[in-house]
């Protein structure tokens, strides 16, 4: 019984996913879900992508939190349209919570939206909101064990940035590891070795995004 109620949740969110998906065709836009756990770089990767695509294409940004609205804010102080959702006390943003954001935004003059999910390595993956592409960030301290450990994220993202490769000096992070399990659970998914610190690797992921939304575009 109990599985069944949760299957039903994930049934009705699905369809609410379908429908943004729908409207996300129709307006020719490319969204992209960013997950990871509380502090591994999500906003910091939103910023940096900003800065190095702001010229090319027209984004907005819709951010997760549980509260606060210092994410939005930072997004904002870059001039990029931002919508903040507090979940007050939910650990993952959904398709009807997402639903409800874009109606404080200008889809008609978006290219690129970035959903930046809220901080948690395991629900996110479980709720589609409508994406083209999951995105995923696991960060140096966080530890080589997490592919092992925390599967579904792994498995269901595009690409996988391992973030703060700056602290590898001084911190046990075993980077192949790291690569050959996130391999075994997703044969194939890309990796870009990053810091969002240092812009070190950042290239490979921009050329990855702006493929991603060229061959969206050329459908
Ligand atoms: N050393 C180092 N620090 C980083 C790097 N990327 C982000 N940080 C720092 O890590 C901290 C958390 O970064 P955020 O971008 O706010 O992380 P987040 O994933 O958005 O956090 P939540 O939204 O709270 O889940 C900040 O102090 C960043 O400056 C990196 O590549 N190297
Ligand atoms: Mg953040």
């Amino acid at each position: 019984m109990k599985v069944r109620v949760v299957q039903n949740v994930l049934d009705a969110n699905d369809r609410i996913a379908n429908t943004n998906r729908a409207l996300f065709d129709e307006k020719n836009l490319y969204v992209m879900n960013l997950m990871s756990s509380p502090g591994a770089g999500k906003t910091t990767l939103v910023e940096r992508t900003i800065l190095a695509l702001r010229e090319r294409f027209r984004i907005s940004v819709i951010e997760g939190d549980i509260q606060d609205t210092c994410d939005a804010d930072r997004v904002a102080a870059l001039g990029i349209p931002a919508v903040q959702i507090n979940t007050g006390g939910g650990c993952h943003l959904d398709g009807n919570m997402v639903r409800e954001a874009l109606a404080d935004l200008n889809l008609d003059e978006t290219d690129l939206l970035i959903v930046e999910n809220v901080g948690n390595l395991v629900c996110p993956a479980e709720f589609r909101i409508g994406e083209n592409d999951k995105v995923m960030i696991l960060s140096v301290p966080e530890g080589a064990d997490k592919p092992a450990k925390y599967p579904l994220m792994f498995q269901e993202a595009s690409v996988l940035l391992i973030n703060k490769i700056d602290l590898l000096p001084y911190v046990d992070f075993d980077l192949a590891k790291a690569r050959r399990d996130a391999q075994a659970i997703h044969p194939g998914i890309e990796i870009f070795e990053v810091s969002c610190k240092t812009g070190q690797g950042l290239e490979g992921w921009i050329a990855w995004l702006t493929r991603r939304m060229e061959t969206r575009r050329t459908g």
